[in-house]
């Protein structure tokens, strides 16, 4: 009985969030880390913990091992058009679920805290419907709730 309820309640809240939330960026977060699958470089089965590493650390632009808030935000920003808020709010739940102790940078550990918290079987592959429903819930926690705005106009340098 307990379990039904769990059940049920967390149907009704994956039902609420899901309502909340901007579908556009939901699909647009499933089709780059698709495309990022498929890419030469990274070239994975399915969407999984390297995957997930390659997308962090795509934005690791000095190569030093990790990504600090400012390689992060404008180039996230440029890539989903999210809210400078929302992006640091991602920023700021993917330091606080690593809790590698340096609230300013994303690290390895961190991200793999990250990914964790997308799979439900433990086999390695995020299913497209449980990355999106799992971006429904923090999406719904964020400050501006997924809105889409143009970004800033960035300068990537790649040296
Ligand atoms: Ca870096």
């Amino acid at each position: 009985m307990k379990l039904l309820l769990t059940v049920v309640a967390l149907a009704l809240y994956f039902t609420v969030a899901s309502a909340q939330v901007n579908e556009n960026l939901v699909n647009l977060l499933w089709n780059n880390i698709e495309r990022l699958r498929q890419s030469t470089d990274v070239n994975q089965p399915c969407v999984n913990g390297r995957v997930f590493e390659a997308m962090f650390f795509s934005y690791d632009t000095d190569v030093d091992g990790r990504v600090i808030r400012s390689e992060f935000v404008p180039r996230w920003r440029a890539n989903t058009n999210m809210t400078e808020a929302d992006t640091n709010a991602v920023f700021d739940l993917v330091v606080r679920i690593g809790n590698s102790g340096n609230p300013n940078s994303i690290e390895r550990n961190d991200v793999e805290a990250f990914y964790n918290t997308f799979t439900r079987d433990g086999d390695g592959c995020i299913s497209e419907t449980d990355f999106k429903a799992r971006w429904r819930v923090i999406i719904a926690d964020l400050p501006d709730k997924g809105a889409q705005v143009p970004p800033p106009s960035v300068n990537v340098q790649i040296s």
